[in-house]
């Protein structure tokens, strides 16, 4: 398989800038209005804490980026949280990069690809780009009057949803993985943490013989751990998820040499480029895409094409986001692409009480993306005001 190249690419997307400026300018009038952009810091509390191998959290503290122009508001969610746990960028760098430095990239309303060859010259900080991308990929899609999903490629028409429950007694796991099969979940995943992964996929796979079921250990196993890693074999998982260091292909692909149960990388796939180096030295058969890991839907595509021609398997992630986040992360989860069920709970399974007035309902495991423009979310504006811990106004 060739690497993805760079240049081509750009040739590829400047023809497509071109098409498209032409018919923004044959349509002027949406866009003539003041440019605004703000960053809310938005904060929901969580129904039940959510613990992972590396902490637990219990409210969901967001950027929200909101864009508007006289007529069309479109929206924005960074999935970045209080502290660099998953990921090296936290709320802090990520308000840092996008204040700084790419704000200034916005200000006439390019493409979300034009936007991404602008701040090319960046290093890292996906999450920060990621987050004004898809704000922009909202906004074309609105000013077109679309649902983005139209503008990303040929849907399903909805997205297959699987549940990620977080750690907790092996009794209690049981019992949510029994309500989460009763409301039509497709696929449960477990968090794993060093030393207790043998006990809890046994207890469910015990009470559960044959449901699709995976584990996410979210980087906590090193080598040294092949043993216990080797012992989960026999459960049948349809992967396991970021079993070890989070930039460590090396290891993965020695690692999915001795295992039976395909690995999925998350955390490792930080860019187009990883996945194809992921791809190609066999660290991993399945990518779980977050759109907002890897700098957008742009680069999500790119992923999410290069998986499959290598005969791998693609799902859409999630990162605890407030239903702006999940609007976008079902619309992608809805593409053909998309083979396997994702984590892309409806709303009701974090917060009481969410900042949109159209949260999603899930029936026999499926959700459709919003019919509306865009994200098509429709912002419950009071409940966005009170949840709003402080916001800034960056144009
Ligand atoms: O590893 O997939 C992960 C949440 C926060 C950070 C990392 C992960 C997760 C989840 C939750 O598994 C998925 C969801 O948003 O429902
Ligand atoms: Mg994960």
């Amino acid at each position: 398989m060739t690497r993805p190249s760079g240049r081509e690419g750009r040739v590829f997307l400047a023809f497509g800038w071109l098409a498209d400026r032409r018919k923004t300018l044959k349509e002027p009038a949406a866009t003539l209005g003041h440019l605004t952009l703000t960053v809310n810091h938005v904060r929901l509390p969580f129904l039940f804490p959510f613990t992972t191998s590396f902490g637990t959290e219990t409210e969901r503290d967001a950027l929200i980026l909101r864009l508007d122009t006289g007529g069309v508001t479109a929206f924005g969610e960074c999935v970045t949280s209080t502290g660099p746990f998953y990921s090296y960028e936290d709320n802090v760098t990520s308000f840092h990069m996008i204040k700084d430095h790419l704000v200034r990239m916005i200000k006439d309303e390019p493409t979300p690809e034009e936007f991404m060859q602008r701040s090319e010259h960046i290093r890292g900080h996906n999450m920060a780009k990621a987050a004004v991308e898809m704000l922009l990929w909202d906004y074309q899609a609105k000013l077109a009057g679309r649902p983005v999903v139209q503008s990303l490629g040929p849907s399903k028409g909805h997205a297959d949803v699987g549940i990620s429950l977080g750690m907790d007694k092996p009794e209690v796991t049981i019992d949510r993985v029994r309500k989460a099969l009763e409301r039509g979940y497709q696929r449960v995943k477990l968090k794993i943490e060093r030393g207790k992964e043998f006990q809890i996929v046994k207890s469910v796979r015990d009470a559960f013989p044959e449901i699709p079921l995976s584990a996410d250990a979210n980087s906590c196993y090193t080598m040294k751990d092949l043993a216990a890693l080797k012992k989960l074999d026999r459960f049948g998982l349809v992967y396991l998820e970021q079993p070890l260091e989070h930039d460590d292909l090396f290891d993965h692909a020695r690692l999915a040499k001795e295992l039976s149960t395909p690995i999925c990388l998350d955390e490792s796939i930080s860019t187009v480029e990883r996945a194809w180096q992921a791809l190609e030295i066999g660290a991993c058969q399945v990518i779980n895409i977050k759109p907002g890991r890897v700098g957008g839907f742009t680069n999500s595509l790119k992923v999410a094409k290069l998986t499959r021609k290598h005969g791998g398997h693609v799902w859409v992630g999630g990162m605890l986001e407030t239903g702006i986040g999940r609007a976008f992360n079902v619309s992608f989860a809805s593409l053909r692409l998309v083979d396997y069920p994702g984590d892309t709970s409806p709303n009701d399974k974090y917060f009481a009480r969410d900042l949109v007035k159209n949260p999603f309902s899930m029936t026999k495991g499926r959700i459709k993306p919003n019919p509306g423009p865009g994200i098509g979310v429709d912002v419950d504006e009071e409940f966005f005001a009170r949840s709003t811990v402080k916001s800034w106004k960056l144009l």
